[in-house]
């Protein structure tokens, strides 16, 4: 622990030490600690946390330094009606975001943080995201109230002292977060901090800076990853030319021992962590996880694409996770590991739906509540998670943290549509690739807020994300592609596990068996696979999939790669009306496509 006297020992960054000064006599915490990343602080902190009931130690000899948090039933995921993007215009913030006047703002926020840590600690986070000496990676440095935050960025990203050295004098995010619940007069402290009637989740574009007040869950309170990974980031991409995106990465190899990396962007509720890390049926291929949420992308040296992961841990949905499911995942997160919102049992381990087929027959759950198989509550919160080191994932790709980042081949865009979308289809080019990932969407699930099985548009699975106009982030993804050798640009695909048949039966096994997809995918890169050209895209012919010991039948095979002019015609007529809202920030380039298929569609 470091007092504030020294601060000058502390970091030599002008600007970060007038920050902490100013930070601490805007919020008056009881005391400061900079945050140096090692074992022993965390260590600390959890035994401190363990103290006022945040954290539960889990069983050692189940779960080696693991430990149970749960929070308030009001505080459990992120608050997007709450999530402002602040540029001077609300033109700026585009149709798809909160916009609010960046000095209202700001006068809104001060009065939120004066005194906000009043009886607390007020920690300083240095942390990197991306390899801690890459090209492509960027600092920041998150003041916080919320111990659970500090232990968390530790798993989640490189922090502490050696992020300072590498920070020297130079540019960070600064993160400013509060849990919005100051302890007056020896006030005795809650185990889950937070503050129900004001939540505030802002992002300031054109400064780069981040203010979080009311929340200590997540994305809400973890601003490394969805508040500067992706929406500060993404207004950073569009400056400097790059891109961030809500992709996963992963290498995959065939029995040759020919590797090829994948980005893919999907929606929530599509299993994007069970595919970064899946286990292949196809005998002798290979996945290996970089990154299962978040893609920082340049194009290197040689012309060609790389990508980084900038975080260094999975913060995954545990309900639904399992030994079948997600196996790597579940042994990811044997050791080491912060679960928040699962439930407890008896022997100190933890569970939560769909972790076994048959329940424990009692549990403490997420509530703190009595718990048995005929309980009418759940036992985990749907949105409960694990907070786990990608190192630990048995999987983890070798060049997981190249500070070059690994070139990308393939690019792939998803959906979960019951009806309709193929099961793969290949874009004819960059252009057309783009309106693929403009035009996703997705049906809801009990996961989300809302009806079930509505269709939601999400375009490139950024909805939530994009800290600029969406209009104009298709248009820098135009540009972007124009700026390329395109026969070094990633191919750019659509995937589809999620179809039914009339009966509602899946037509697609999914899970391992989605190797046969990517397995065509990477032999259509190598110019290898066959294809045949239909008005929305490039389909397998029935043979160049690879469908060997699986009983698909002849006419679930059919209904899988089936093109329905009808319903593609009502498909963009719902597209058209979805991109209205964008006015003139919808690029030339997107209504060029969209005119392109309308016109395939009819001839
Ligand atoms: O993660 C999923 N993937 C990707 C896996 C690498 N899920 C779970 C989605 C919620 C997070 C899937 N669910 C996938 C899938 O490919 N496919 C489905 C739908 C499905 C569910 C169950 C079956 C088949 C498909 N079971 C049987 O057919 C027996
Ligand atoms: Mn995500």
């Amino acid at each position: 622990m470091h007092a504030i006297d020294s601060l000058d020992e502390y970091t030599q960054n002008d600007h970060l030490k007038e920050w902490i000064k100013e930070a601490i006599a805007l919020c008056q915490p009881k005391d400061v600690w900079l945050c140096d990343g090692s074992e022993r602080e965390y260590k600390e902190l959890c035994q401190r946390m363990i103290k006022n009931g945040t954290m539960i130690p889990l069983n050692p000899s189940k779960r080696p330094n693991s430990y149970l948090c749960r929070s308030t039933a009001d505080d459990v995921s992120r608050v997007e009606d709450r999530t402002f993007i602040c540029s001077k215009t609300k033109e700026e913030a585009g149709p798809t975001n909160n916009w609010s006047d960046p000095d209202e703002m700001r006068k809104t926020l001060l009065k939120l943080f004066k005194g906000s840590m009043q009886g607390r600690t007020l920690f300083v986070i240095p942390f990197c995201m991306g390899p801690l000496h890459s090209p492509l990676s960027h600092i920041g440095v998150q003041i916080t109230d919320s111990p659970y935050v500090v232990c968390s960025m530790k798993i989640m990203t490189r922090m502490g002292k050696e992020v300072l050295n590498v920070l020297g004098n130079g540019f960070f995010v600064p993160c400013f977060h509060s849990v919005g619940m100051p302890l007056h007069n020896n006030q005795k402290d809650v185990p889950w901090p937070s503050n129900p009637q004001n939540k505030y989740i802002v992002h300031f574009p054109e400064t780069r800076e981040i203010w979080s007040y009311g929340s200590g869950y997540g994305g809400n309170a973890l601003l490394g990853k969805k508040c500067y990974a992706l929406r500060i980031a993404s207004c950073m991409a569009r400056d400097e030319g790059w891109l961030a995106e809500h992709m996963l990465i992963m290498g995959f190899t065939n029995p040759q021992g020919q590797k090829k990396y994948i980005a893919a962007a999907f929606p929530s509720a599509c299993g994007k962590t069970n595919l970064a890390m899946m286990t292949p049926s196809l005998p002798g291929w290979k996945v290996e996880v970089v990154g299962d949420d978040i893609a920082w992308m340049k194009f290197g040296e040689d012309g060609h694409l790389y990508a980084i992961n900038p975080e260094a841990g999975f913060f995954g949905v545990a309900p639904g996770t399992s030994a079948n499911s997600n196996l790597n995942a579940m042994q990811t997160i044997t050791k080491n590991t912060i679960f928040t919102n699962v439930a407890l049992t008896d022997d100190g381990d933890v569970w939560w739906e769909g972790m076994t087929p048959q329940p424990p027959e009692h549990l403490i759950n997420w509530l703190r509540h009595e718990w048995s198989p005929n309980s009418q509550e759940k036992a985990a919160h749907p949105n409960a998670r694990f907070t786990a080191p990608i190192k630990q994932c048995p999987v983890v790709d070798p060049d997981w943290e190249s500070p070059r980042g690994v070139p990308i081949s393939a690019i792939l865009f998803g959906g979960r549509r019951s009806t309709v979308a193929p099961l793969v289809y290949e874009s004819f080019n960059w252009e057309h690739g783009t309106f693929v990932g403009a035009s996703l969407s997705s049906e809801t699930t009990a996961a989300a807020a809302g009806q079930v099985g509505k269709l939601r548009h999400d375009p490139f699975a950024m909805l939530p994300f994009c800290g600029y106009n969406m209009g104009d982030y298709f248009a820098h993804w135009l540009s972007f592609g124009r700026k390329a050798d395109p026969s070094k640009l990633p191919k750019i695909y659509y995937v589809n596990w999620f179809r039914k048949d009339a009966q509602g039966k899946w037509l697609w096994p999914g899970y391992k068996e989605n190797s046969r997809v990517l397995k065509w995918i990477f032999e259509r890169v190598d110019n290898k696979a066959a294809a045949e050209k239909t008005a929305i895209g490039n389909l397998p012919t029935k043979d160049s999939l690879d469908l060997q010991g699986l009983n698909l039948e002849e006419n679930d095979l059919k209904q899988l790669l089936e093109v329905d002019r009808e319903a593609w015609q009502q498909e963009t007529q719902y597209m058209s009306s979805y991109f209205q809202q964008f006015g003139p920030h919808l690029p030339e380039g997107i209504k060029t496509e969209l005119n392109a298929l309308i016109e395939r569609l009819r001839s």
